[in-house]
């Protein structure tokens, strides 16, 4: 699953079961509501569904772990069991362990095993592949530590800091081969920071795995997207930008897109291949 089947990044789809997500919600807090989204979002073209039981909107309180487990666990089991490649998004280890056996193939975690010790040697056991996010504190603090005043700025400070956490990753026994990085859009960053980000995305594509990058529907968006009244787009309006940012990126050698409405960002995929000619659909 780290190598590109397709001539084009991978759509990674958000399930969020949580009570609490900007983007969605709480739409999904259902164990039934969030397995029929699922199915919507493979029949709309997702690669891979991202499954997560905690909300990491800057602010967001954490839940126990055990609420977390048990809003994952049974929708990963379904969807899983239904033959789609599923990650989980978590920070815990013992959610990502419960996750696996449920059937998940894939931990995506946005603290890069920062917040849980014992995280990157439950991935490297279990032979998984592992997502790991640029992240330097939980989202109640994390606005705190948004600041990159070293040379090089943001993008040399994220480049080091995701560098430093694969040597971690090798270190614990994940294979190389399984490691996806991720610039962490919006965690600790300002929207200049995910801006500086994006436009210099090759400084991170330099470290030599697999990106992903998650853009859909945040605050920077929001904040680019000013009405006259200079009040930023809230998160329903923010889709399109998104999808522009999915055509910049086709053609990147990003690896995959973590996005939510993933038939909008598959349709325009497709454009992007018919134009370039590399359409196999
Ligand atoms: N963003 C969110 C949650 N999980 N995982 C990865 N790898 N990258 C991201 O950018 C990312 C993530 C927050 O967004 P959401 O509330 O829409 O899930």
């Amino acid at each position: 699953m780290t190598q590109r089947s397709a001539d084009r990044p991978l759509l990674m789809g958000v399930v969020n079961v949580t009570p609490d997500s900007f983007s969605d919600g709480g739409r999904f807090a259902d164990p039934l509501t969030a397995i029929a989204h699922g199915r919507q979002l493979l029949d709309d073209g997702a690669d891979i569904l991202d499954i997560g039981g905690e909300s990491t909107r800057p602010g967001a309180t954490r839940p126990l772990a055990e609420e977390e487990l048990s809003r994952v666990v049974p929708v990963i089991a379904a969807l899983a069991a239904g033959g789609a490649v599923v990650s989980v998004d978590t920070m815990r280890s013992e959610v990502a362990r419960a996750a696996l056996a449920a059937g998940a193939t894939i931990v995506n975690d946005v603290s890069g095993g920062l917040a849980d010790p014992r995280m990157l040697a439950v991935v490297a056991d279990a032979g998984a592949t592992y997502v790991a996010m640029h992240w330097r504190a939980h989202s109640d603090r994390m606005k705190d530590h948004a600041v990159y005043d070293g040379p090089g700025g943001v993008v040399a400070a994220v480049r080091a800091e995701l560098g430093q956490r694969v040597e971690a990753m090798l270190a614990a026994g994940i294979d190389p081969d399984r490691i996806v990085i991720d610039p962490g859009l919006g965690f600790a960053k300002e929207a200049a920071h995910n801006w500086d980000l994006l436009r210099d995305l090759d400084q991170i594509l330099s470290l030599g795995h697999p990106v992903l990058v998650g853009a859909s529907r945040k605050a920077f968006l929001g904040s680019l997207l000013t009405g006259p009244d200079g009040a930023g787009r809230p998160v329903g309006g923010r889709e399109q930008a998104g999808v522009a940012l999915t055509v910049l990126l086709a053609g990147r050698g990003v690896w995959g897109l973590r996005v939510h409405d993933v038939r909008a960002h598959r349709d325009a995929l497709r454009v992007v291949a018919e134009m370039e000619g590399t359409s196999h659909e």
